[in-house]
């Protein structure tokens, strides 16, 4: 029964018609699915011993509900249902921690030679984009993409190829969260390099954000990922590498205008103005 539900193809498909239980839905990588599968399996697992449960109780409720005075027997035990019920919890963790396992292994896994290296550079407050010609601190940046207080920075990359990120931050520890990837990790500053790998699999424009408190503009730290085919991403980073600013390079690949730009979100007003808080104009208390 257990495996049954955890089969991936059904849990999925149960899992959208009840709205995902919670989980965001519609991940963008291959590594999304498998979490997201395994999100869905264990809720159903859960409720299926809930239900089962709570049958239990309402059954005993009423089957052995009070009919005198006379104490029932205080002694009984039975062997094989003491068995079932320390075997039945032990079998449940067991089969809850093999598929846990095999995702999170899944989801760790590097390769050896992936097709495309990114170097996610956090600092407060914002992110630094670096294409690398390889893996490791020693490779090569070979175009960048760097946000601003103005410019929301924008990470374009390709569907169906293995890209490896790299985590680094200048400063304190922040979080790379692109909520799609339903996914996140730590990006700290030293020599903790922390990196994962993706396959996206679905186009589109999606907003990332830090996810760990980093300091008082924290809410500043967005960005955004653009999936376009290999394709176009050739074209874009062909076209970064001969000298082309995010912007541009976005144009070429027919982002044009507007969307040249973040469409997800957008920056943060940081202007003050003459009523905000302890500024200039704004009545001090008791006056
Ligand atoms: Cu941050």
């Amino acid at each position: 029964m257990l495996l049954a539900v955890l089969s991936g193809c059904s849990a999925n498909s149960i899992g959208d018609r009840l709205g995902g239980f919670g989980w965001p839905r519609h991940g963008i990588t291959l590594q999304a699915h498998k979490m997201y599968d395994l999100w869905i399996a264990a809720v159903i697992a859960a409720l299926v011993v809930g239900i089962f449960v709570w049958g239990l109780i309402f059954w005993c409720i009423i089957r052995y509900r009070k009919r005198g005075d006379k104490l029932p027997v205080q002694t009984r035990f039975n062997m094989p249902m003491e068995v079932l019920y320390t075997v039945t919890p032990v079998l449940i963790v067991a089969v809850l921690f093999y598929y846990t396992a095999i995702v999170q292994t899944d989801v760790d896994k590097l390769s050896a030679k992936p097709d495309q290296t990114v170097e996610v550079v956090a600092f407060k407050w914002n992110w630094q984009f670096n294409y690398r010609d390889g893996v490791g601190a020693e490779a090569n940046t070979v175009a960048s993409t760097l946000g601003s207080t103005d410019v929301i920075p924008i990470l374009v990359l390709p569907t169906g190829r293995k890209i490896r990120f790299e985590e680094t931050s200048k400063d304190v520890i922040h979080s790379f969260w692109v909520p799609e990837m339903l996914f996140k990790r730590d990006v700290f500053p030293g020599n903790v390099r922390n990196t994962f790998e993706v396959t996206l699999d679905k186009e589109g424009r999606y907003v990332g954000r830090c996810a760990e408190l980093c300091g008082t503009y924290h809410a500043f730290m967005q960005f955004e990922l653009v999936v376009v085919d290999p394709a176009r991403f050739d074209k874009f980073l062909a076209a970064k590498e001969a000298g082309q600013d995010t912007q541009q390079a976005m144009a070429t690949i027919g982002y044009t205008g507007e969307e040249s730009y973040a469409v997800t979100t957008k920056p943060f007003d940081s202007r003050r103005h003459g009523d905000s808080w302890n500024q200039t104009g704004a009545t001090a208390a008791g006056k």
